[in-house]
């Protein structure tokens, strides 16, 4: 990996080369250098998932650079605020090494903490406000300037149908383990067109949206405990709020870890949810619509199902996607979202309500 970062424009010697956070997708080590206090993220791009990765990163470039200009009109640090990307020695963004594996190199964000878990409403609250302003700071952007890396990929609709021929097909004869888990998923197929409706008949608008916005691939600031950097652009497409919002919801609003394999853990903090509204409609300010506001909950049920009916379809097809650790952690992983997904349903009204207290 020396030789790799050879390519890179960095000057010195390397001290270490470490794996470095929690990442479903790529692989990922932490790089510092001999005499200097400049550290810098190695991260292994999955080309299996991340076919286009010069979209990728022509993606990131391009929003990165919009969002630099807006830090710095507002007198922010452009290397902490956001990603920044080394060239290598000939000017591109990534490397490919013989054997077709594409690297790239980003500032490390240093004196910053990485959290799998809200440790307070407060530290969730800001990473809402934190997401909310990423949107109304790229509502400018034009979003047909951004490749379509991984098409429909929020489109539940299609993500249902994948499951579907999962089922169909069977490959590591799992099925007949999961028939519980099959049909909670099936009995909500109604509901699946939700969203991409709303988007097709021009009811929500189509918007620059990250896709990814769980808790760890956003940044705090070590010092003041605020939320600092969004990570992890490579999703980066049009997309919907609701995606957004709701993958927040998914991830953060849950009182155990997306893995945790005492299902009586598990629940969905409502508490949790409210300090998100608020500060998620604090970020966004007046860019939100009626329409998007009034669909919050649905957002975050139906990123929750999608995600849930994701891992699922990972379990049925041999764990090919998500990374994992163990044989049915995909599977443990659909748990914990079925269980979310429930309890949403059932707090539906009251999320329905919080929305509206929060209101502008
Ligand atoms: P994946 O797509 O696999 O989730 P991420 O880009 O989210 O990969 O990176 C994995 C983890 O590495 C993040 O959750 C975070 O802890 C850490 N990380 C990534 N980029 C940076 C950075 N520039 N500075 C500090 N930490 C980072
Ligand atoms: C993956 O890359 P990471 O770990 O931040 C996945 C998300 C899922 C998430 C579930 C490109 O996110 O869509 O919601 O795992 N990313 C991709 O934890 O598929
Ligand atoms: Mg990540």
């Amino acid at each position: 990996m020396e030789e790799i970062l050879k390519n890179f424009d960095v000057e010195g010697e390397v001290e270490s080369i470490v794996p470095f956070g929690e990442g479903h997708i790529n692989a990922t080590y932490k790089v510092t250098f001999k005499g200097t206090d400049k550290e810098y993220i190695l991260q292994q791009l999955n080309t299996d998932i991340f076919k286009n990765y010069e979209g990728v990163i022509d993606n990131i470039n391009n929003v990165t650079a919009y969002l630099k200009d807006i830090i710095v009109e507002n007198g922010g640090d452009p290397n902490r605020e956001t990603m920044t990307l080394i060239p290598t020695k000939t000017g591109k963004y990534y490397y490919m090494t013989e054997d077709n594996k594409c690297y790239r190199l980003y500032i490390f964000i240093s004196d910053s903490i990485c959290y799998q878990s809200a440790e307070t409403t407060e530290q969730f609250a800001s990473s809402g406000e934190a997401f909310g302003k990423f949107m109304r700071d790229l509502d400018k952007f034009d979003v047909n300037k951004l490749v379509d890396i991984l098409p429909n990929f929020h489109n539940t609709v299609v993500r249902y149908q994948n499951f579907v021929n999962a089922i169909n097909n069977d490959v590591k004869d799992r099925l007949k383990t999961v028939p519980v888990e099959v049909e909670f998923f099936k009995s909500r197929e109604n509901f699946y067109s939700t969203i991409t409706s709303m988007l097709e008949s021009g009811e929500i608008p189509t918007r620059v949206t990250h896709n990814d916005t769980k808790l760890n691939n956003i940044l705090f600031d070590a010092k003041t405990g605020n939320a600092l950097c969004i990570i992890d652009l490579d999703t980066i497409m049009a997309g919907s709020l609701l995606y957004d919002f709701g993958d927040s919801v998914r991830f953060g609003c849950s009182t155990a870890r997306e893995d945790e394999k005492d299902t009586s853990k598990i629940h969905f903090d409502i508490n949790l949810y409210e300090s998100y509204v608020e500060g998620f409609l604090k970020g966004i300010g007046n860019k939100i619509t009626d329409k998007e506001l009034e669909n919050l909950h649905n957002g975050a049920i139906m990123m929750t199902l999608e995600c849930g009916m994701r891992f699922l379809t990972d379990y049925l097809e041999g764990d090919t996607y998500f990374k994992t650790a163990y044989s049915d952690h995909n599977l443990v992983r659909a748990h914990s979202q079925m269980i979310l997904a429930y309890e949403m349903e059932q707090q539906k009204d009251a999320m329905i309500n919080i929305a509206r207290k929060y209101r502008k």
